[in-house]
């Protein structure tokens, strides 16, 4: 049985993914803030599909925080074999000159240096023993910009990145690295990048058919199930509607 550790598993991709692996050879490490919502999971996952999982409370944006949750696992549960780098977010949508601060904070240190922060304490578990795979969850805003996506893209483009260099520095420790991109998908995300206002979140949507959280859990499953010798460096995958950032077939 291997140990995938999802990062913001109480909600969209990381909580499908965690359904997802659960299904095959995994016991979970869960994470995430809303500790009833990994309690939730915890309880369906045990239930369901008789697997262990493991939960780990805490704010990605604190390295503090980070660090006390993975050195509280106990021995069996830090033999991770996969990181799924998914905890995320977009918060607001502003032409730079109106940009929120608060906003651009809460995107970067989430996004860009959370996924710093947990890479560095679960990397060296893995080099430990020569064996692993990261998965990272970035974005289609990873390779294109659009008009007032700004600090977001930033970040997905810093993810982008970062799984360029993971997959260079791991590469003498047998550790795959894989980025998964997304584009337009339908979960909590644009309730929180509107900050609540649920009507504008299902404008985002309007005349498509968006990708669900389900459909990334499938490629990451179908990623973490490749022979030893096979890494999948990069996965773009857009709704049928949705040919980049740029072009959307609305009905
Ligand atoms: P959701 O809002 O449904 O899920 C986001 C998850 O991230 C939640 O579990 C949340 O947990 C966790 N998270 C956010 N902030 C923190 C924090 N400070 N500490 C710990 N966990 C945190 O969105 P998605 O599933 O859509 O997003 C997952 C990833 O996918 C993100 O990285 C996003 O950028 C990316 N993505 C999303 C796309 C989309 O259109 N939906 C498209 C492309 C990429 P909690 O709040 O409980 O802490
Ligand atoms: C989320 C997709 O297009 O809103 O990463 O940036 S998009």
């Amino acid at each position: 049985m291997r140990i995938a550790l999802i990062t913001g598993a109480t909600s969209g991709i990381g909580r499908a993914t965690a359904l997802k692996l659960a299904q095959g050879d995994f016991n979970l490490i869960v994470t995430g803030r809303r500790k009833d919502r990994l309690e939730e999971l915890k309880k369906e996952i045990e239930v369901k599909y008789k697997k262990d999982v493991h939960i780990l409370n805490f704010d990605i944006r604190s390295n503090e925080q980070v660090e006390k949750a993975i050195d509280s696992l106990p021995e069996r549960w830090r033999k991770i074999d996969v990181l799924v780098n998914n905890a995320g977010l977009a918060v607001g949508l502003n032409h730079i000159q109106d940009g929120v601060i608060d906003d651009w904070e809460r995107m970067i240190d989430t996004n860009v240096k959370g996924v710093l922060y947990i890479t560095r304490k679960v990397a060296p578990l893995m080099v430990e023993r020569e064996s692993g795979h990261i998965v990272n969850i970035g974005s289609i805003a990873g390779v294109s910009v659009y008009e007032n996506g700004n600090v977001y893209c930033a970040t997905k483009h810093a993810m982008h990145a970062l799984s360029q260099g993971m997959r260079e520095d791991m590469l003498k420790h047998n550790i795959k690295v894989t980025e998964i991109r997304p584009g337009m998908l339908e979960t909590e995300f644009s309730i929180i990048r509107f900050k609540g206002d649920a009507e504008k979140a299902k404008n985002t949507y309007k005349g498509v058919t968006p990708l669900f959280a389900e459909d990334i859990a499938e490629s990451i499953n179908f990623v973490l199930s490749q022979p030893a010798h096979v890494c999948i460096n990069d996965i773009e995958i857009t709704p049928i509607a949705q040919a980049n950032s740029y072009y959307v077939n609305r009905k």
